[in-house]
C-alpha cells in the first residue's frame, strides 16, 4: 500500500461508517417508534334505558368509538359544541366514529339533550 491510496481508503472507510451509523440510528428509531405507539383500540359504548355506558372513556387520537342503541327510542352521540355527530342510531343500530385530537370532552344526546356523557381524548 503506498502513500497515495492509504487516504482514499481512509474516506471510504470513514463514509461507509458513518453510513452505517445513520442506517442504525433510524432503525432504532422506527424500532422505538413502534414500541412507542400504543396500538389504535375499539371502544364500545351501550346505549340502554336512555343512558350511555360507559359515561367516561379514555381515547386516543386515531381510536375508533363504536355505541350501540338496544333502545326502542332513536338516540345521537353528539358533541356538546357539535362539532362531531354520529348521526341518528336507530334501535339495533351502531355508529362508529373516528376519535381525532380536537374533538370535544362531554357529548350528549340531540334527542334527549338530558343524556350526557363523557370522552377523554389523551395525546399519543
Ligand atoms: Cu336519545
Amino acid at each position: 500500500m503506498n502513500i497515495y491510496t492509504q487516504p482514499y481508503l481512509f474516506k471510504v472507510y470513514n463514509v461507509f461508517t458513518f453510513r452505517q451509523i445513520i442506517f442504525l440510528v433510524i432503525g432504532f428509531m422506527s424500532v422505538g417508534n413502534i414500541y412507542a405507539q400504543t396500538p389504535i383500540s375499539t371502544h364500545k359504548i351501550e346505549i340502554a334505558e336512555f343512558v350511555f355506558t360507559p359515561q367516561t372513556i379514555d381515547v386516543k387520537p386515531g381510536d375508533s368509538i363504536t355505541w350501540t342503541n338496544s333502545d326502542i327510542a332513536p338516540h345521537t352521540a353528539t358533541g356538546s359544541d357539535g362539532n362531531w355527530d354520529t348521526g341518528t342510531i336507530n334501535m339495533g343500530e351502531s355508529k362508529t366514529i373516528v376519535v381525532s385530537a380536537d374533538m370535544n370532552l362531554s357529548y350528549l344526546c340531540k334527542f334527549h339533550p338530558n343524556m350526557k356523557a363523557e370522552i377523554v381524548v389523551k395525546p399519543d
